[in-house]
């Protein structure tokens, strides 16, 4: 009988079994992808797949949906981020990258999940508690709520081991170990993997532009807060000109950036393009004033993103071609979970007869 109660990592299940190497992420397109999706995900997928392990990459759609999406808008917005990873360096032949809803073993473990999970658990979250914050939580949709649950069942059902995410999923992804254990605790077999997080780099939290406290976000109201893979040269630069900072110059060393939430937010952002270390950029440009500081960062940010979006915007030329492509992908991602979601429903017990 599943336990009631707080969440629980039980000790007895996380480490005895050992699972093969297997990458999931995913990201919503729930708007066009910022430099916070590139510096954070993106580009750590990229890495992921370089390394020769088995890579899966998926544009959450069913995760899109928990807010209000324009249907037609929800179709532009996943292809162009099946556009952007492409034009990142994802390459379909060797990760599977693919849409969520395509593969319905997701909707169907997320419900089992559900099931397992506790209410008082996914009212802990802080997105959902961000994403209510200042509105009537009790009018949200009950799949925000229910979030959490679809994204550990993303990844359980591959069994994936490891989830490269920005800072911002550290609490969700906790709360996937924790379902994981739950189920495996409950149903007395060690079958989910205790996924361990990737979070890597100077890029796993990057700053909305006008708010040092704020994370970048692609749905935040305000476009001159990010930088989207979208924009242009000139509209980058604006935007890094315009980015709110103070009036002091950069810092002698990075403890001096300790209080000043937009100065490191900036710093930070020229370490993860650059694929350097905030330490590194202090060294630098020490002293330096911001007035000079910003059109360098401007410029790597372009020299960076450029190239992406030209690429994007090609790899949107062809629309049909793009869900070609996903297509595959979820057909190869189906492939390795019908298995697992099988065998959890064995494990749960479900009758699985042959379909006549
Ligand atoms: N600002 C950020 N800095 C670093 N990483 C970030 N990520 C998102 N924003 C930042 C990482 O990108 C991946 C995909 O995130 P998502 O699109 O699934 O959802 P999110 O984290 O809620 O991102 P947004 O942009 O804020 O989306 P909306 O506005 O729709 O909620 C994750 O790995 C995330 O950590």
């Amino acid at each position: 009988m599943a336990s009631q109660g707080a969440p629980a990592v039980h000790p007895a299940v996380q480490t005895s079994k050992s699972f093969t190497p297997r990458i999931f992420s995913g990201i919503q397109p729930s708007g066009g992808l910022t430099l916070g999706n590139y510096l954070g995900a993106l580009r750590r997928f990229v890495e992921k797949q370089e390394e020769g392990i088995e890579t899966i990459y998926c544009l959450v759609d069913l995760h899109a949906i928990t807010v209000w999406q324009d249907p037609e808008r929800l179709r532009h917005q996943t292809r162009e981020a099946a556009a952007a990873f492409i034009a990142a360096g994802i390459d379909p032949a060797r990760s599977i990258l693919f849409n969520q809803s395509q593969v319905t073993g997701h909707a169907e473990l997320a419900w089992i999940l559900n099931c397992v999970a506790r209410i008082g658990w996914m009212y802990r979250m802080t997105q959902f508690k961000d994403k209510t914050a200042g509105k009537n939580a009790e009018n949200s949709s009950l799949g925000l709520l229910a979030y959490p649950s679809l994204m550990a069942a993303d990844i359980l059902l591959y069994h994936a081991t490891h989830v490269p995410v920005g800072e911002d999923q550290k609490q969700h992804l906790e709360l996937a170990r924790d379902i994981a254990a739950k189920f495996n605790h409950d149903y007395g077999e060690e079958f989910f993997p205790i996924t361990e997080p990737v979070i890597e780099g100077a890029g796993t939290r990057v700053m909305s532009l006008r708010d040092g406290a704020k994370k970048m976000s692609k749905s935040d109201p305000s476009d001159q807060s990010r930088i989207n893979l979208t924009d242009d040269a000139d509209t980058i630069a604006r935007k890094i000109r315009k980015a709110v900072t103070d009036p002091a110059p950069l810092p002698e060393s990075v403890e001096g950036l300790k209080d000043r939430a937009e100065a490191r937010n900036l710093v930070n952002i020229y370490a993860g393009l650059a694929a350097t270390t905030p330490e590194a950029v202090i060294a630098e440009f020490a002293g330096a004033q911001f007035g000079s500081f910003k059109p360098k960062l401007a410029e790597l940010a372009v020299s960076v993103l450029a190239p992406i979006s030209t690429e994007m915007n090609r790899l949107m030329r062809d629309p049909a071609e793009i869900d070609r492509l996903l297509g595959e992908g979820a057909g190869r991602a189906d492939a390795i979970a019908a298995p697992i979601l099988d065998r959890t429903k064995d494990i749960v017990g479900f009758i699985r007869s042959r379909r006549g």
